[in-house]
């Protein structure tokens, strides 16, 4: 098995949605119109394939048999590994660790590296916009260890200026944790010039890419990252395995962040020392199945080429944008510039309440999400407890943003009767 070759088959959008069964179902009578990508992605063929393959042809632990299975579980499970170091531009598959999620991630992180480095009088920070797995494991660290938990503002269009970095950013500040990609505003944020501050302090810097890794090319030496995290049911992927990148000097010199098989180099009935990475990371028998099919995902979107999965993106956002600030009825929260931000757009409308407009459009087959998107202090900040959104991937289509447009325009002219 080798790589697929980068951007080796064409952005054709009737033949993608060819490879994803569940876009054939009817949902209340409708066509489903699937808009909640941001939540969790739909799975190809080549995905669900992997997986029944692989219970069906390969299954067996890794790296402690010697049979045929266990080679080639093995060999899979680490063939997916090299495709994720490749795909985010790591410089060594070692410094791949498989999580859960992105979620586990960053609490591996805090746990860790944090727990290690960060001491009372120092600072913790992070932006206004971040996922609630991006502020509860600081707020509970920083309580921990007697630190401050800082955090960067944003404009009124959602974008951080670089010029509020200074004085949250200082000599004390020992790890700066931002989302590339904002899951509620869109906002991309400027990850690479917070990269050079965090730097220039000493701290280090982590990038929650739960959001930009499945929509844009995402390379962690040119955002010179230290730490980077991702989700693969966000990107075509099963659910239940996420990815934590790191470099790795920085990986070596963490403590373990969980204990067990696997993880260890020799236990004595006294003592243990620890395996080499990725696996000092990995305790216990890992998710391998979907492993193997994260690889499956990564060689999907290889081939269609992640500049085409952002431009594609970016033709439905611009389009969306338009149509929903042509009713007039609507707030969008978020930089209104497409340019600036991703194809997530959370909304607020004048009288109808997200929940009643979200069930309305499930009755036409329309899934949206709506509620604080597990960024409450965000979407407080906008004087509302839920607002609206729907995001977008490599699947959607103009016509469907027009099916969302025209089921919110019934919805209106229901609740107006
Ligand atoms: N960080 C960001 C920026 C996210 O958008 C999410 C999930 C997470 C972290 C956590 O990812 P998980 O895979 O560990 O759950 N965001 C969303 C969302 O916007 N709607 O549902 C989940």
């Amino acid at each position: 098995m080798s790589n697929p070759e980068f951007g080796s088959r064409v952005f054709d959008v009737d033949a993608i949605r060819a490879d994803f069964p569940i876009l054939q179902r009817k949902i209340n009578g409708n066509d489903l119109v699937y808009l909640d990508n941001a939540a969790t992605t739909q799975k190809p063929n080549q995905v669900i394939k992997s997986l029944v393959d692989y219970y069906e042809q390969t299954n067996a632990n890794v790296h402690r048999g010697v049979h045929t299975l266990s080679i080639e579980a093995t060999d899979g499970y680490e063939l997916a590994r090299t495709k994720v170091a490749k795909f985010i531009n790591a410089p060594r598959p070692e410094e791949v660790i498989w999580t859960r999620n992105t979620s586990e991630s960053l609490n591996l992180v805090a746990a860790t590296w944090a727990e290690a480095n960060v001491g009372e009088g120092d600072n913790i920070v992070i932006t206004a916009m971040e996922h609630h797995s991006n502020i509860v494991p600081w707020q509970q660290l920083a309580d921990k260890k007697g630190a401050e938990l800082r955090y960067l503002p944003h404009n009124e269009e959602g974008l951080i200026e670089l010029d509020s970095a200074t004085g949250v950013i200082d000599y004390r500040t020992k790890i700066v944790a931002v989302t590339h990609m904002s899951n509620v505003l869109g906002t991309i944020n400027p990850v690479a010039k917070l990269a050079e501050r965090a730097h220039s302090v000493g701290a280090v810097i982590l990038v929650d890419a739960a959001q930009s890794v499945p929509h844009m090319p995402v390379d962690v030496q040119a955002l010179d990252a230290d730490f980077l995290c991702f989700s693969a049911h966000k990107m075509l992927g099963p659910t239940g395995i996420g990815v934590l990148w790191g470099k790795y000097d920085l990986l070596e010199a963490m403590p373990p962040y969980m204990f067990g098989g696997d993880m260890i180099l020799e236990v004595t009935y006294e003592d243990a020392t620890w395996n080499d990475l990725p696996y000092k990371f990995e305790a216990g028998t890992p998710n391998i199945a979907d492993a193997i099919a994260t690889g499956a995902a990564v060689d999907y979107l290889t081939e269609l080429g992640m500049d085409n999965v952002w431009q594609h993106e970016q033709e439905l956002t611009d389009y969306a944008m338009e149509q929903i600030l042509s009713l007039g009825s609507v707030r969008v929260l978020g930089p209104q510039n497409p340019a600036l931000r991703g194809g997530v757009i959370s909304f607020i409308h004048d009288t109808i309440h997200p929940h009643d407009l979200g069930t309305a459009l499930d009755q036409q087959g329309i899934a949206i999400r709506t509620g604080h998107h597990c960024a409450m202090p965000l979407v407080r900040s906008f004087d509302v407890v839920a607002a609206a959104r729907v995001s977008f991937y490599i699947y959607n289509t103009k016509s469907e943003v027009d099916a969302f447009v025209s089921g919110l325009c019934e919805t209106e002219g229901y609740f107006s009767r």
